[in-house]
């Protein structure tokens, strides 16, 4: 069965929010109008305490879109974003939510952020989304949203190292882009296996 994995489509990562997306508000529709098209809708919420060790702002005098050497890797400090319970948090208001059988927050630990829907950025600790598709035998996976080249790239990454079959649409995202971050995370799924439409 196959299951749409709508990524972070959120409003401080579309134009006017905290962490803004190129043209991220011009993928929901397309988005809305694939949901039929799939046996279950799952979405994805980037949902951080304001204090989040992804803030550059955690970072007293941490430039944002700087990097630092996190425990678990390197990290990318980014402009604060997705605070828990505010506005920018919230789903982008056209963003079809009724479609949805799951929503599945990711990054709410204040000590490390979670790109992918399927692992905190350790790798190891599990959001308990691969779980939830097993049970229900959705083992087919189209990825959209954003960003591309961060939360939608590790997650169709993630996916193919957990035995599902990945596919991102790529017309129904858009990147950061942050220092060819685009070619490189379209590299990295090419070489893991994930099919790119
Ligand atoms: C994302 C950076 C920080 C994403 C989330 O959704 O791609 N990027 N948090
Ligand atoms: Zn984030």
């Amino acid at each position: 069965m196959r299951a749409l994995i709508v990524v972070d489509m959120q409003v401080d990562f579309c134009p006017g929010g905290a962490l803004a997306v190129a043209g991220g508000d011009e993928i929901v529709a397309p988005i809305n109008a694939l949901m039929g098209e799939y046996d279950s809708v799952v979405l994805t919420q980037d949902w951080h305490p304001a204090d989040h060790s992804s803030f550059a702002a955690s970072h007293p005098g941490a430039e944002s879109y700087s990097t630092v050497q996190m425990p678990y890797g390197p990290q990318v400090l980014w402009p604060s974003h997705c605070v828990i319970g505010t506005g920018g948090a919230a789903f982008h208001p056209e963003l079809l939510l009724d479609r949805a059988d799951m929503i599945i927050r990711k990054g709410f630990r204040a000590g490390i952020d979670s790109y992918s829907a399927f692992f905190e950025n350790d790798r190891t600790t599990p959001t308990g989304l691969a779980g939830y598709l097993r049970e229900r035998g959705l083992t087919d996976l189209h990825f959209v949203g954003l960003a591309h080249d961060f939360c939608v790239a590790w997650s169709a990454i993630d996916a193919l190292r957990l035995g599902f079959s990945a596919t991102v649409l790529e017309s129904a995202t858009r990147a950061i882009d942050l220092d060819g971050s685009r070619e490189a995370a379209r590299g990295a799924m090419r070489e893991a296996g994930v099919t790119l439409a």
